[in-house]
């Protein structure tokens, strides 16, 4: 029995600066976590993640034991366990008796919501701290988005740099100009060979907790083989050193590009490292900065690194706290349709699909243009149902977690918001995919026919899209261009393509 505090822990605030943890009394308080399968299996999670949050946490709690802290940690596979946050932090309210618990703001609302009732259930008080493992409070973003009609990401960007001080030369952005996104759009060289990024085979206690998994959710989409997440502070750093030394000057020239049997490209695989509270988003900004002033990173690579954390990793927190819960009941598109099996099989026929659907198998990951242009894209375009779509995301993906998620699925992805976030659909036929890849050529498809069994699904589903929401889209100056081009069709041209578009979502994606 100890009269300090419960400290709870979730698996995605290893921190050593976590809030929860601020004037921590070793010789009374007792640190709380808790591995429970309610938070396994909310979305089916790719085996990798949760091996990753599993291993990373017991690691976590071997180093604050190396420190003195009592950690009462309650394992998966643990006979009292049950299974939820709530009924956990219960069962260790009555081992501790503590005269409270404190916890640090969880990263999904529905976790919020659990935790709101808990001092009642419990009988002792329950303090919810900040998570300031952010770069912005989430008071900081609410004062900037008030009274604004639309909430942009470029501008609050740019009061973050201000805020900040990042790349700035007094009051004005290094070089020059805020954003250098027009720079990096390039394709991907043959003779440009990305250095693979840094991999942490698993020790002892990953191995362990990969045997639990593999037992405990056999069932999961997704292979463990091959798993080499960090899964510690220290593995997080060196993650990060290798990427600002090897990849970031590169990073910006090929940020949009995708290639045959290039899963990573240039980028940094530290989202997984980020969001479990491995690495601290400050310092990943800084060291990006220091390679540029030190002349070894361009200012477009380091600006696009800086952007992607400082910019839309800060936006989409606030813009989910903000607008919760009721944004992800949106549908703007009124979008319906199942999920595409080959989503789980990674068999679409689609050199770019089934790229990016096979790397999120084996790895847990497809990086960001992947994510928005491809298996985004098809989503969009086909109009599959929010819930299903944002329901794979969330599962698929080694970094996914509601707060990062929802924005850039149900937002960016698949306009479900109506322009909340973005000023119009990223919306995209095959040229896209083929001007900024190597898939094309070798895909059975053919990008540039748009109607009959050959041709690339891409095309007859844009134009399909367009079609079905032109009179929704003719109020947007940004759709004008397409509308005209839809305008411009032959009638008889158009209907083949919806008809052919038809076959292809009956068969693959059928409405309820
Ligand atoms: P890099 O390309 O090297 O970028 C560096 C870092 O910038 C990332 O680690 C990440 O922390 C941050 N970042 C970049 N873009 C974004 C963004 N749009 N939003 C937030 N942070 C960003 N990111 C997640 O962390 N979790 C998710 O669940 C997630 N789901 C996504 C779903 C969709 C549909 C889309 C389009 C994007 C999603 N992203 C998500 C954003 C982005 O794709 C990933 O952060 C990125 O691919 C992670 O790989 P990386 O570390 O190699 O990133
Ligand atoms: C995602 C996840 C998984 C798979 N398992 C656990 C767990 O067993 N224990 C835990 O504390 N956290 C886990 N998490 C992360 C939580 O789901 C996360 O803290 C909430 O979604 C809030 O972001």
């Amino acid at each position: 029995m100890t009269k300090g505090a419960l400290r709870l822990v979730l698996g995605d605030q290893l921190s050593e600066g976590l809030s929860a943890l601020e004037g921590l009394d070793a010789a009374r308080d007792v640190v709380l976590m808790l591995e429970v399968r309610d938070e396994c299996t909310y979305v089916p999670h790719h085996p990798q993640k949760i091996v990753l949050i599993l291993s990373a946490m017991r690691h976590f709690a071997e180093a604050l034991r190396a420190r003195g802290v009592t950690v009462d940690y309650v394992a998966l596979d643990d006979p009292a366990n049950t299974h939820s946050f709530t009924s956990e932090v219960a069962r260790a309210v009555a081992r501790h008796k503590p005269e409270g618990v404190i916890a640090t703001h969880p990263g999904e609302w529905r976790v919020l919501e659990a935790m709101r009732g808990w001092e009642d259930a419990l009988g002792v008080p329950v303090e919810i701290r900040d998570d300031t493992r952010f770069l912005a409070s989430l008071e900081f973003f609410r004062r900037w988005a008030h009274g604004k009609k639309a909430l942009r990401m470029e501008f609050f960007y740019r009061e973050m740099r201000r805020a900040s001080g990042l790349l700035m030369e007094g009051d004005a952005p290094a070089g020059g100009e805020w954003n250098f996104d027009a720079e990096n759009r390039k394709r991907l060289p043959r003779d440009v060979i990305p250095p693979p990024p840094k991999r942490f085979p698993p020790d002892a206690l990953t191995r362990e907790v990969m045997a639990l998994v593999g037992r405990e959710f056999p069932r999961h989409f997704g292979s463990l083989d091959g798993f080499a997440w960090p899964v510690t502070a220290e593995q997080a750093g060196q993650a990060l050193d290798a990427f600002i030394t090897q990849r970031l000057p590169r990073f910006g020239d090929y940020q949009d590009a995708m290639a045959e049997g290039e899963a990573t490209l240039f980028h940094a695989l530290i989202s997984t490292s980020l969001n479990l509270g491995l690495l601290d988003p400050r310092d990943a900004c800084d060291a990006a900065e220091a390679s540029y002033r030190r002349g070894d990173a361009p200012l477009n690579a380091v600006e696009g690194f800086v952007r992607q954390i400082l910019g839309w990793r800060e936006y989409v927190r606030g813009l989910y706290w903000l607008r919760m819960p009721g944004y992800a009941k949106l549908n703007a598109l009124e979008a319906r349709r199942a999920l595409p099996e080959f989503y789980w099989t990674g068999q679409s026929g689609m050199r770019c699909m089934d790229a990016a659907l096979t790397q999120t198998r084996d790895m847990a990951y497809a990086h960001h243009i992947q994510r928005l242009m491809v298996t985004g894209n098809f989503a969009l375009l086909a109009g599959v149902a929010p819930d299903a779509i944002n329901e794979w995301y969330l599962a698929v993906y080694a970094d996914a977690y509601e707060w990062v998620e929802l924005p850039n699925t149900h937002g960016m992805a698949i306009h479900a918001d109506g322009g909340v976030m973005a000023s119009k659909p990223y919306a995209a036929s095959g040229a896209y995919i083929n001007r900024m890849s190597d898939h094309c050529g070798k895909c059975r498809f053919d990008v540039k026919g748009s109607t009959g069994e050959g041709a690339c699904p891409f095309n007859y589903l844009y134009w399909d899209f367009i079609a079905r929401h032109e009179r929704r889209f003719a109020s947007n100056p940004r759709m004008s261009m397409p509308l005209a081009n839809l305008r411009k069709m032959e009638g008889a041209k158009l209907q083949a393509m919806q008809a052919e578009a038809k076959r292809f979502l009956d068969k693959h994606a059928p409405l309820p």
